[in-house]
């Protein structure tokens, strides 16, 4: 019955402190799948430093993200939790995988894109390569499905086609992955400029609500979102402010966009905006309460993560070695 599971992954990497856009577009949807399937949750440490990372926050984040992960429902039994750099055959696969990967295809991805605009010139190899690693992170564990925000579909199609390209060269090798994404929640904006992304790495604090922001900063943060000049709370385009803040509350309470609009009929956005705040809070408030009790019980962590690398190890190697011997390597 266990083996007839299928598989998910999924991952955070610890580029800057998690924003709600993680927890409502992956870690919360999560939470509702590890039952049914046989999951993976991974903290992509070493995606993070594809751009440049001050080791002691890193440190310090790596563990945070484990304990957010925890305290938001993941169940250390029932799920193999572990940091990505424990297990090495996600770089001895990366490499294998980047010698099947072209160069046209990395140079066309959005986000390194994005984040080469921003890196002030020196960009790494391995933000070009990026893709790779996380095609390698996937299909190590012939996971099924990817459970990712929106802005990821791109790497995914393209692990896809990588997967595709190496079972045709080597003969049938790994599953082939499809992006798993809830209905809400996929995409959440920016508080600042709702055409964008709410992204950690943002320089603006007010664009994005941290999972650890105290409430008082949430409530003056969602109080400052932009919104417009109409005064009405209606779910569409001309009003991506107002969208995203009704995106928030509907993924939080789980309620409709007609739900929403009648309730705020004729209320202007200032009560509006008042619930939006209490919903985060409410949601955020015990996260953070049990983040802070296990970052504070590192022993637990150490447990947690170490249990999670030799489970991951012993799964992603079988993976691994049939890698190398499809493609010529002799056998250790
Ligand atoms: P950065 O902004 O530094 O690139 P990120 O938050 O986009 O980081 P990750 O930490 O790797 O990147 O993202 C982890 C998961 O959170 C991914 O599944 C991603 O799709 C999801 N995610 C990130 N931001 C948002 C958002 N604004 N809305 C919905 N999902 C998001
Ligand atoms: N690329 C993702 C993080 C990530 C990931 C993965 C997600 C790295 N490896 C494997 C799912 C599966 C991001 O930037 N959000």
């Amino acid at each position: 019955m266990e083996e007839s599971k299928k598989v998910i992954f999924s991952g955070v990497k610890p580029s800057g402190d998690l924003t709600l856009g993680n927890y409502l577009g992956a870690i919360k949807n999560w939470v509702k799948l590890q039952e049914e399937y046989e999951c993976y949750f991974c903290v992509m440490d070493l995606h993070a430093i594809t751009v440049k990372q001050e080791p002691k926050d890193l440190r310090r984040r790596t563990l945070e993200i484990l304990a957010i992960y925890l305290a938001s429902g993941i169940d250390p039994d029932k799920n193999t939790l572990f940091i990505q750099s424990h297990v090495p055959a996600h770089c001895e696969a990366s490499w294998l995988l980047t010698c099947c990967t072209y160069m046209g295809e990395l140079s066309r991805m959005t986000q390194y894109k994005d984040k080469s605009k921003n890196s002030g010139g020196s960009i790494s190899a391995g933000l070009f390569n990026y893709p790779t690693l996380m095609a390698a992170d996937i299909l190590l564990y012939q996971s099924n499905l990817v459970p990712v925000g929106k802005d990821q579909f791109q790497h995914l199609e393209m692990a896809r086609n990588i997967a595709e390209r190496f079972n045709k060269t080597y003969s049938d090798t790994f599953a082939l992955p499809e992006a798993y994404t809830a209905k809400a929640g996929a995409k959440i904006m920016d508080l600042q400029d709702p055409t964008k992304k709410m992204s950690k790495s943002e320089k603006n604090v007010n664009g994005y609500i941290l999972i650890m922001d105290p409430p008082e900063v949430i409530r003056k943060k969602v109080n400052r979102a932009v919104t417009d000049s109409l005064g009405v709370v209606k779910y569409n385009d001309e009003q991506l402010g107002v969208k995203n803040l009704m995106t928030i509350l509907m993924t939080i309470n789980n309620v409709t966009i007609e739900e929403i609009e009648n309730k705020y009929q004729g209320l202007g956005y200032s009560q509006f905006k008042k619930d939006v705040a209490e919903a985060i809070v409410s949601e955020l408030e015990p996260i953070q309460v049990k983040t802070k009790e296990y970052i504070g019980n590192k022993a637990y962590l150490e447990g947690i993560y170490k249990k999670g690398s030799d489970k991951a190890s012993y799964v992603s190697n079988k993976t691994l070695r049939k890698m190398q011997k499809k493609m010529g390597f002799i056998p250790r």
